[in-house]
């Protein structure tokens, strides 16, 4: 239902895709809004558009005073809510909420909300469209691009939303009708102080759930196995490894979906998506849609016809006999474990960028088994190469299009160039899109003929 906030001064916190939307959401509803953002003026895009006569600007830091005298604070899922002025606010009886809150509050329609380290994005696609071509209006959207609170400009069937474990840190009401939880594996130790504190915010994703709701698990996951045991929703689970009596398990061929006595097959062969990580995003992306009646030939169809997104293992080129390859989205240890293990060896492995703190240790088999060349990149080289550097030939290099170079050099016809960075992008380029569109420029740039 549509709320009013006809008079409230509300400040939204961080000035990026989230923030703006948030903005042009609460004038639209009659509030005061401040738009806070610690970047200055001139580094700040995409502003032109929200109506000035109720949009203020706090750029180049954060107005704690403003905070503080706020009706409501709404943040951005990559403002911390430790920022000073937010947490003093907060501790002053300011409500502070996210961004996805203040969606679901409005939101009429179902609400499916995707959580895991890895998969999210491929998982929420994939469902997303198999309620479309169920003929269900469908917005598709969250953490993978498009804010939740544009979903409320238009009447949906269903509202299927990727959400991360920032977004679910500052929910209060926020109640999916089908919560999934792929996988957990480190990520973001940057901002949570240990492991404990990561689960912990995914783990909202079913905090308001009811008997009435479903939660949708990976039995293969014991820290997921360990969550479930708490949940008040019906539990539905997936698994990669086996069959299960009830729920949607694999046979090595066949994804089986066994439900309340009957059985249903889908031959994994008939994906365009490969390996296994991606029959687990599959296996969970079918459960809510067919759970809501959507014929299965329907939601299968549409799952086969879907290739896959950009920057998660995308071949960009062949040249010499080594094939290249954009996995830019592969910005944790775990998607990078499960990119190199579906490649043949050997690999010349391009990663590195922005350090989140976690372990790299995870890769290191892998890494001796099928890495011949690791070039660093960008932050966390160094720690990377403290981890993973006596494991095989591990070069620095101080740009991508460097790493891109000296991969061509070291890489023999037959082999492969993965990019799949295991951190976040940030500290050398605006996005994991960016990073991945600059790693292609550059390979599509070599020349047909290596230099001598
Ligand atoms: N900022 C402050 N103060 C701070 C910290 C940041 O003002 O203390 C400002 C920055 O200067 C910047 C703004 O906040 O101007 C950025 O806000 P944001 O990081 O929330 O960025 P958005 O553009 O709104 O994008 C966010 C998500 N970003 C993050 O979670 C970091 C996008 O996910 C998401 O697609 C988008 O909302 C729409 O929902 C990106 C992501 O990397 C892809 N997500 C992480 C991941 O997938 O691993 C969780
Ligand atoms: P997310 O949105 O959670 O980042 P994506 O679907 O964008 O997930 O996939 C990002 C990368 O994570 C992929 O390139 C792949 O390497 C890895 N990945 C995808 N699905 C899984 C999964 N189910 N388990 C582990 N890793 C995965």
């Amino acid at each position: 239902m549509r709320q009013d906030f006809t008079g409230q001064k509300i400040v939204v916190v961080g000035a990026g895709r989230t923030g703006v939307a948030l903005s042009a959401y609460f004038a639209d509803r009659g509030a005061h809004v401040t738009l806070s953002d610690q970047r200055s003026a001139d580094r700040i895009t995409g502003i032109e558009d929200l109506p000035r006569a109720a949009v203020q600007f706090d750029f180049g830091g954060h107005d704690a005073a403003a905070f503080r005298t706020a009706d409501l604070i709404a943040v951005s899922p990559g403002v911390p809510l430790t920022v000073p002025a937010i947490a003093e606010a907060e501790a002053a009886g300011v409500p502070v909420i996210g961004e996805i809150e203040v969606a679901f509050n409005e939101l009429d329609a179902p609400l499916v909300a995707i959580a895991g380290t890895n998969g999210k994005s491929t998982t929420t696609t994939v469902m997303g469209e198999a309620f479309q071509a169920w003929g269900k209006q469908t917005f598709v959207g969250g953490n993978l691009g498009t804010p939740l609170v544009e979903a409320v400009q238009e009447a949906w069937d269903w509202v299927v939303a990727e959400v991360s474990s920032f977004q679910l840190e500052a929910i209060r009401r926020f109640r999916p009708k089908y919560a999934l939880l792929l996988n957990i594996t480190e990520d973001h130790l940057d901002r949570y102080p240990d492991m404990d504190s990561y689960i912990a915010a995914k783990a909202r994703v079913f905090e308001n759930q009811s008997a009435e709701d479903v939660a949708v698990l990976n039995a293969e996951d014991t820290r997921v196995l360990d969550l479930a045991k708490g949940l008040k929703a019906r539990k539905v689970f997936f698994s990669s490894a086996r069959v299960l009596d009830e729920g949607m398990g694999f046979d090595g061929s066949d994804i089986v979906w066994r439900v309340d006595g009957k059985e249903q097959r889908f031959a994994v062969a008939q994906m365009h998506l490969k390996g296994l990580h991606n029959v687990e995003n599959v296996m969970a992306a079918l459960i809510p849609p067919l759970m809501e009646g959507c014929p299965a030939e329907i939601a299968w169809r549409s799952t086969c016809a879907f290739t896959g997104l950009a920057h998660r293992m995308v071949p960009v080129r062949v040249l010499d006999g080594v094939t290249w390859y954009d996995d830019s989205k592969g910005t944790n240890v775990g998607s990078v474990v499960k990119s190199l293990a579906g490649l043949p060896s050997p690999v010349t492995l391009i990663a590195g960028g922005k350090d989140k703190g976690g372990d790299y240790a995870p890769l290191a088999d892998l890494v001796k088994q099928k890495v011949a060349h690791l070039l660093l990149i960008g932050q966390a080289a160094e720690r990377m190469a403290a981890s993973l550097g006596g494991l095989t030939h591990t070069v620095r290099a101080e740009s991508l299009e460097e790493a891109v170079l000296r991969a061509r050099d070291l890489t023999p016809a037959g082999g492969t160039v993965l990019l799949s960075p295991g951190c976040s992008s940030y500290d050398m380029f605006s996005s994991y899109i960016e990073r991945g569109e600059r790693f292609a420029k550059a390979v599509l740039e070599l020349p047909e003929k290596k230099a001598d």
